[in-house]
């Protein structure tokens, strides 16, 4: 069965790629290219439906998306669903981090409290079939940027129960623990009913 993974992140595609693993031999992940849609939701969960409709209809495939980001309990849940552009378009992620990290500039270690959310859509055009799953990983902001792994704002966080960053973790150890882990494990028995007959 082959399901289209609407992403245009590179660092999604090899993280999915590397949590699906053996988990589901029976699906095909298929990379996306077609039109991006606008994303105008205004919850991940919203925007992870709109990637993937945009990817089912396009198709006619089945179609997953993640939509996710990181979320800062002392900037009231920001970047949120922001993450991506939180510096502005085109700047790129280490534009993203340090001013992340600028804006948290006077805040104490112990109200540097932060989550990344993954929310995955998974939507089956033949049978109307839509339903959306989340995973967070709690954890807290680092002062500077550490480590070379990893993507996006990985460098500066620090997942709870550990005293490196993300970006630190090796690529297995990642997907062993992160949001879009967590997220996938509710996926994956959607997945099994959804798409395997
Ligand atoms: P697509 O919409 O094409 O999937 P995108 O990167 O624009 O790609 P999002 O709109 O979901 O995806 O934005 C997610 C942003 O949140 C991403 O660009 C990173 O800045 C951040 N992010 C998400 N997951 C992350 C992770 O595992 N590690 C670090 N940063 C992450």
């Amino acid at each position: 069965m082959r399901v289209v993974l609407a992403t245009h992140n590179a660092h999604k595609v090899q993280e999915f790629q590397g949590i699906l693993g053996s988990a589901l031999p029976e699906l095909e992940i298929v990379a996306y290219d077609g039109p991006e849609p606008v994303e105008d939701g205004t919850t991940f969960a919203e925007n992870a439906l709109i990637k993937a409709r945009a990817a089912a209809a396009h198709t006619g495939l089945p179609a997953m998306a993640d939509d996710s980001g990181i979320c800062v309990d002392v900037l009231g849940g920001a970047p949120g669903i922001f993450s991506a552009l939180w510096a502005g378009h085109g700047r790129g992620s280490s534009a993203n981090l340090d001013l992340l990290l600028d804006q948290l500039a006077d805040i104490a270690p112990r109200h540097r409290a932060a989550h990344f959310d993954c929310h995955i859509a998974i939507v089956v055009p033949a049978t109307g079939f839509e339903q959306v799953v989340s995973g967070r990983w709690p954890g807290r902001l680092a002062t500077t940027a550490h480590g070379g792994g990893g993507f996006g704002y990985d460098p500066i966080f620090v997942p709870e129960g550990l005293d490196v960053t993300a970006a630190e973790l090796r690529a297995e150890e990642k997907n062993a623990i992160s949001h879009r882990a967590r997220a996938f494990e509710a996926a994956i028995p959607v997945l099994r009913t959804s798409l395997i007959p």
